[in-house]
């Protein structure tokens, strides 16, 4: 038990402040005070946080091009179990917590769903007592900060390692690795074997910078390593080992400088699309090489045989973005352990897993053989063999030249990532059942029927300590009023709230908390954006990517229609609504940014029009990120769970929102329908085409969004609405938008789901009008979130891929 009282803790803050700044606390700003703090608990933690890997139990490596860890401090003190005494010691020294944790800057070192998932499983791995920990890019800038000029989106550069440094970071320079790129590969004659001699190569330097993950009341810190890029030099003087290809003189230093540093300067912001470009492929070799080379460096270490590295370590994917993993583990094994082959290409498939994503075809990574070629030449000979060697044995199998095609790693000059994943790994998995199912039967079919018992599913989760403890305390101490604390490691407990459901009481409490939440955020928005909401309205919100496949598009459609409504009938009688979004858009993705200028301007007019009575608001947060989730879903009532069904590979946001009582309203897609099936069909509202008529569509098409748009009333309205005027300023956005939906016959649906989304929207209205009715809706979804937890997720990964077998 990490233990530390008031007294000892004060001592050290105030040590801490003159070690670091040289003055008092009087005048240390609240960013001082957070970095102070956060070196205090680093020095706490330290001697539980020692590089515990020597240990002879297995140890889990998490690979991901993302981490979206949020800020650290009430986490960590919460995992800590120091809050109180923490609190307490700087409130004698006049210090509010609250004011500190707020200071800290959100590393945003992630698009979304992806990278938010890493992190919630590093903390579930420490939480369970795993040795798991995970590797990834320091990059010096995150995801873009998003600004709202006359209603567009304009991307200002994410500026989170002020002063180079990060407040929970220790760096070790003494671990530091070489990736080289470029350059020739020649099999030399080596002791009566061919061996790869890599000459004329750059080398980069991969600093590592470690933050360590507390496990929940445990002792038990695991560590997410990133890899900053640097010149193979810190001082940076005239470098032989670089001559070959920056020759000499100061200019080239220069260059070199440039071409190392240039690798982790910035996240891609791309969600759910492939970017292509050199300069990610470098990234994704980077991080994949510096990652490897620390496993095997340790590994050697400990002197076991290398022939027994699959029963020490695992190595997870977090989906293609480091498959590179597998020829760079086979580089190592054949070139330096000189192993045969068959031997490395056991060991690598008896090693890494991978996890799948996503079905849209435009994140699906291909690098060109070309490009791969001259970046990473010795790591493309390996894919090429590793190719070949697959090739034959489909031959041999199938005999069926266009299956051969669709399986291959290597076809039409491209690499494809996925196949390479599968190929190389002893476990595929999807992040939800309907998504499973999607890969087995429709995507990844030809691989599934080569190897089904490969094919496993691991619905997703969140951890519910950030996600509930942390961010709804009062909602987390009702909970534990009435059903103890043992929900808060075991989330199973929380079924036992169901006991409550016909409990005026709780369900009054459970309603007033949420209120009270929602004055929060009516406060916080009033402040930020001057727009005045009513916490007696139904908070209905979409916070996530904005994606075409999302479908805020609907959403903003729905809305018009209620104005219409309205308009003609002022005396209408609705719950009054306020309509909250928060999405950010790659900056390349033109209609959906033409889709955040319709928001802006939708929300404009509505805001602004008296005649409508407050009936409807709409709020679009600006810079939408984990710190702002926090805010936003303990406040939630309606969750908007729209996307087009088989499109959303599962979601957690849609999880966040149950276990802090909102209602989902949602398509059967995803994770949504394991929620469904965990709350029944009472206490979710679903709406919309279901997968099986999606696929039916794409394959035998029928649909046509002109005849909807020609034959429905109200579909015509809101659809004109995008190009007649009635929206101030949107006339080239609009336009953009309209195509979508007519001229390019609406890929997504959202006018075939239109309807149902209307009757879905009022069902919502009718429902939310006897509270005590909701509220138990409310303690029914919280009361079966348990398997949504990132623990439970966690758990299965290691039972069925992890330690299999163990
Ligand atoms: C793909 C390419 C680049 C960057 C991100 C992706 C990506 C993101 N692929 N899938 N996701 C989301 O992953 C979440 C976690 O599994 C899912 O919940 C979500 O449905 C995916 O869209």
């Amino acid at each position: 038990m990490v233990r530390i009282t008031k007294q000892e803790f004060k001592e050290m803050f105030n040590s801490k402040i003159y070690s670091i700044y040289a003055h008092s606390i009087n005048e240390a700003t609240n960013e001082q005070l957070q970095i102070v703090l956060s070196s205090v608990i680093k020095d706490i933690i330290a001697k539980y946080w020692v590089d515990n890997r020597l240990s002879t139990n297995k140890e889990v490596y998490y690979f991901s091009i993302e981490f979206l860890i949020g800020r650290q401090l009430k986490s960590n003190l919460l995992n800590l179990q120091i809050e109180e005494v923490i609190k307490e010691g700087l409130e004698d020294m006049g210090i509010d917590l609250d004011d500190l944790i707020c200071a800290e800057k959100d590393p945003a070192l992630g698009n979304g769903g992806l990278g938010r998932l890493a992190a919630c499983f590093l903390d579930s791995m420490a939480s369970l007592n795993i040795s798991g920990h995970g590797y990834g890019i320091r990059y010096k800038y995150g995801l873009f900060e998003q600004k709202f000029i006359n209603g567009y989106q304009v991307e200002v550069p994410d500026n989170w390692l002020l002063h180079e440094q990060y407040s929970w970071e220790s760096i070790r320079p003494n671990k530091a690795v070489v990736v080289k790129f470029g350059g020739e590969v020649y099999l030399e004659e080596d002791n009566g074997r061919l061996k790869a001699k890599h000459h004329g190569y750059i080398p980069v330097m991969a600093m590592p910078y470690d933050i360590p993950i507390i496990g929940y009341d445990n002792d038990f810190i695991n560590t997410l390593r990133l890899f900053k890029a640097e010149i193979l030099n810190r001082d940076f003087g005239i470098n032989t080992l670089y001559a070959n290809t920056f020759t000499g003189s100061y200019e080239q230093a220069l260059k070199y400088k440039y071409y190392t540093e240039e690798i982790s300067q910035v996240l891609y912001p791309n969600d759910s699309n492939h970017a292509g470009k050199l300069l990610r492929l470098k990234q994704e070799y980077f991080l994949v090489s510096s990652g490897i080379q620390d496993i095997i460096n340790k590994y050697r270490k400990n002197k076991f045989d290398i022939l027994d590295f699959p029963k020490h370590i695992a190595i997870h994917i977090n989906d293609t973005h480091p498959t590179l993993c597998i020829p760079e583990l086979m580089r190592i094994l054949l070139d330096e352990e000189g192993l045969s082959w068959e031997e490395a290409f056991d060991i690598t498939k008896n090693t890494i897993s991978y996890t799948n994503h996503t079905i849209m075809a435009e994140a699906m990574e291909k690098w060109p053989v070309d490009m791969m070629k001259e970046l990473l030449p010795r790591i493309y000979m390996i894919i090429e063999e590793i190719n070949k060697r697959y090739v034959e044995y489909l031959n041999h199998k199938y005999n069926d030249n266009e299956k051969i095609r669709r399986m291959s790693i290597i076809c039409d000059n491209n690499i494809n990532m996925a196949n390479l994943s599968i190929i190389g790994s002893y476990s595929v998995n999807g992040v939800a059942k309907l998504h499973t199912e999607i890969l087995k039967k429709e995507v990844l079919s030809d691989f599934y029927e080569d190897d089904p018992g490969k094919f496993n599913n691991k619905t997703n989760g969140i951890a519910h300590r950030r996600w509930l403890i942390s961010c709804n305390e009062d909602l987390s101490n009702l909970i534990t009023e009435h059903i103890g604390n043992i929900w808060k490691k075991d989330t199973e407990e929380l079924k036992r709230l169901e006991d409550y459901k016909e409990n005026r009481n709780f369900l009054k409490k459970l309603e007033c908390i949420k209120i009270k939440n929602k004055t929060k955020l009516a406060n916080f928005i009033a402040e930020e954006y001057g727009i005045c909401i009513n916490p007696e309205s139904i908070y209905d919100v979409q916070i996530k990517r904005l994606h075409a496949y999302k479908r805020q598009l609907l959403n903003v459609l729905h809305i018009l229609h209620l104005y219409h409504e309205l308009l003609e009938n002022p005396e209408l009688d609705i719950v009054p609504r306020t309509f909250i979004f928060g999405a950010k858009a790659a900056p390349g993705y033109h209609l959906a940014k033409c889709i955040i200028k319709l928001i802006n301007s939708v929300a404009e007019k509505i805001n602004n029009d008296k005649s409508i009575n407050n009936k409807i608001k709409v709020v679009f947060i600006e810079n939408y990120g984990v710190s702002l989730a926090e805010k936003i879903i303990p406040s939630t009532d309606v969750s908007e769970q729209i996307s087009t069904a088989t499109k959303e590979a599962s979601g957690t946001g849609n999880m966040k929102f149950m276990m802090n009582g909102a209602i989902t309203l949602a398509t059967l897609d995803g994770a949504n329908v394991e929620i469904y099936d965990q709350v029944g069909e009472e206490n979710i509202v679903i709406f919309g085409l279901k997968a099986s008529q999606v696929l039916n569509y794409n394959k035998y098409g029928g649909y046509s969004s002109l005849d909807l748009y020609n034959s429905n009333f109200k579909i015509k309205r809101v659809v004109d609405d995008l190009v007649n005027g009635f929206i101030p300023n949107i006339s080239k956005e609009g336009r953009v938008i309209y195509d979508s939906l007519i001229t390019y016959n609406d890929e997504y649906f959202v006018l075939r789901d239109f309807e149902n989304y209307i009757e879905a929207q009022s069902k919502i209205d009718t429902l939310y009008r006897d509270k005590e009715k909701w509220s138990k809706m409310c303690l029914i979804n919280i009361a079966n979130s348990g398997i949504f937890s990132s623990d439970r997720t966690i758990s299965e990964y290691a039972k069925d891929i992890w330690f299999r077998g163990c």
